[in-house]
């Protein structure tokens, strides 16, 4: 059987021609076979959304809602099942994989909700007869583009706000998981959400190109690569009435300072650099740790990275599962070696496993590589996202000025975390850390779905994601409307 895509509420193997599969990190099998989409797919799905907008904006937000809430329970209902699908698709531990099916369930849970909130803002208008507000209105076709690495929970987070606030949308699923892809539109075909409301083309970064070109999308919502996003925000930025979101990763990083719990910190960066085998956004790759706490930091962190278990992510006790494709091995690999180039000294290297250290089979494993280096600005390591259980520890000396100054010093700035229990440290991060989202004396890993996620500086631009997704996908009006007869 070889699974398409769904475009006006029907399934359609497009023009057929190429196809491509999916298969299992962990041991190389193929588990399910896709139709390649071309332009000529994302053509019919685009005419079929804009279609489908007037009749879907012209419904009540509630009545709109109601789909999202059949959606919301079947991710409840079925969160066991589909967080084993998103574990053998991507990879991720199956406690993950479970997760991620929550975590699409809090935000649909959000969005539904939303619809018997208020929206928007009633204010005080200068003139006594008049009343001023803030309305929301849909801005048509939203193109959503996501990765891999949250197959369930990223699309949800793009979309179920976009629909509950009356736009229509083209979705392209990440090329690694089309079977996660494949499962959420059959969810929305059952919660009987009308035909062109919702479409998903399978395909490759061709496909999302062709999406993004498109005069017919007003919106486009983007988590990927920062090659990508940035490609995309330029060219939706020279567009006139156009507007992209990204959200593109960073090179984040915990500060360590000399007044905190060791314990906390040990844990917090072995959950950070080492959950989802490095492969979440929020993901540290940088340990900032003061030169008082540094050696017995290091001799703990070590320790538990030479001990992690690296093994197959179905299994409860496994802590860390393989990387997603080839293209993650490679990139890993290469950052390992660019990081010896750089005078990095090796404190752990479990890149290539040893084949009794994990399950006898074609997957992508591989285990930490920890290093520490002294702190340059030149240091490619220290500033490029790496996207895998890689991580440098960098000793500081001084205040926590100078731990700032590093944790700063990257192009990047989408998560980054502090432990210590010192208030004017606490404070000082809070005021300085240059992230969208960030933890104190916690790991630093975790979203909720209530609050924005996304960074500044090369890390995003605008919000795809979460809470804040409703600015990127709708127009506010501000209203003046007179009450009196009086002609002002
Ligand atoms: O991303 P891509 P990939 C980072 C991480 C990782 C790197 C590459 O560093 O190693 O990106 O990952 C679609 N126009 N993050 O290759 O290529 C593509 O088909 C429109 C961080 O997965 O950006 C897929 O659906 N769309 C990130 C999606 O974009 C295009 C999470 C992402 O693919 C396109 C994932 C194009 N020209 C990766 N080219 C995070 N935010 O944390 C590709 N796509």
């Amino acid at each position: 059987m070889t699974y398409g895509h769904y475009i006006d509420g029907e399934w359609t193997d497009g023009n057929g021609s190429e196809r491509f599969e999916s298969s299992d990190p962990a041991t190389g099998d193929t588990l399910a076979e896709f139709h390649r989409g071309t332009g000529r797919e994302v053509d019919e799905a685009v005419a079929a959304a804009d279609d489908a907008f007037e009749e879907w904006r012209a419904l009540s937000y509630v009545d709109r809602a109601e789909y999202l809430w059949e959606i919301y329970h079947e991710l409840r209902e079925r969160t066991d099942e589909l967080g084993e699908i998103v574990t053998r698709e991507c990879g991720k531990e199956i406690s993950e994989g479970r997760a991620d099916v929550v975590e699409a369930a809090h935000m649909v849970e959000w969005a539904a909700g939303n619809a018997r909130h208020p929206h928007g803002d009633v204010v005080p208008s200068e003139i006594g007869s008049k009343d001023a507000y803030m309305r929301r209105t849909p801005r048509g076709v939203v193109g959503c583009i996501t990765p891999w690495n949250f197959p369930v929970a990223i699309p949800f987070w793009h979309m179920a706000v976009t629909l509950v606030e009356g736009n229509t949308v083209v979705w392209k699923p990440a090329e690694q998981t089309p079977w996660c892809g494949q499962i959420i539109a059959e969810m929305v075909e059952e919660s009987g959400v009308p035909d062109g409301v919702f479409n998903m083309v399978q395909g490759f970064g061709d496909a999302g190109a062709t999406i993004v070109d498109d005069d017919r999308v007003n919106t486009v919502l983007f988590t990927g690569s920062a090659e990508v996003g940035h490609g995309i925000s330029n060219q939706v930025g020279g567009e006139p009435g156009k507007t992209a979101a990204c959200e593109m990763g960073g090179k984040n990083a915990i500060v360590i300072t000399e007044q905190a719990n060791l314990d906390i910190a040990v844990h917090s960066a072995v959950m950070s650099s080492f959950k989802t085998t490095g492969q979440r956004c929020v993901s540290s790759e940088r340990l900032i740790v003061h030169t008082d706490v540094y050696d017995e930091f290091k001799e703990r962190f070590v320790a538990l990275a030479e001990d992690v278990t690296v093994g197959n992510p179905l299994d409860e006790s496994t802590f860390m599962g393989p990387l997603v494709d080839a293209e993650q091995i490679e990139k890993f690999a290469r950052y390992n070696e660019l990081a010896r180039e750089e005078g990095a000294t090796v404190l752990v290297d479990r890149a290539e496993l040893d084949a009794d250290a994990v399950p006898d089979t074609d997957g992508n494993w591989v285990g930490p590589f920890v290093y520490e280096i002294e702190y340059s600005p030149e240091h490619r390591c220290l500033r490029e996202e790496v996207f895998g259980p890689h991580v440098a520890l960098i000793e500081y000396e001084g205040d926590i000025e100078r731990a700032l100054e590093i944790h700063n010093d990257v192009p990047y700035g989408l998560a980054g975390a502090i432990v210590s229990e010192d208030y004017r440290q606490l404070n000082y991060y809070r005021d300085r850390a240059e992230v969208g989202l960030a933890y104190a004396n916690l790991p630093c890993i975790g979203a909720e779905v209530q609050l924005p996620f996304g960074g500044v500086k090369k890390s995003g631009t605008g919000s795809p994601s979460a809470r804040e997704v409703i600015e990127s996908v709708t127009d506010r009006t501000a209203w003046t409307l007179n009450n009196s007869n009086e002609i002002e």
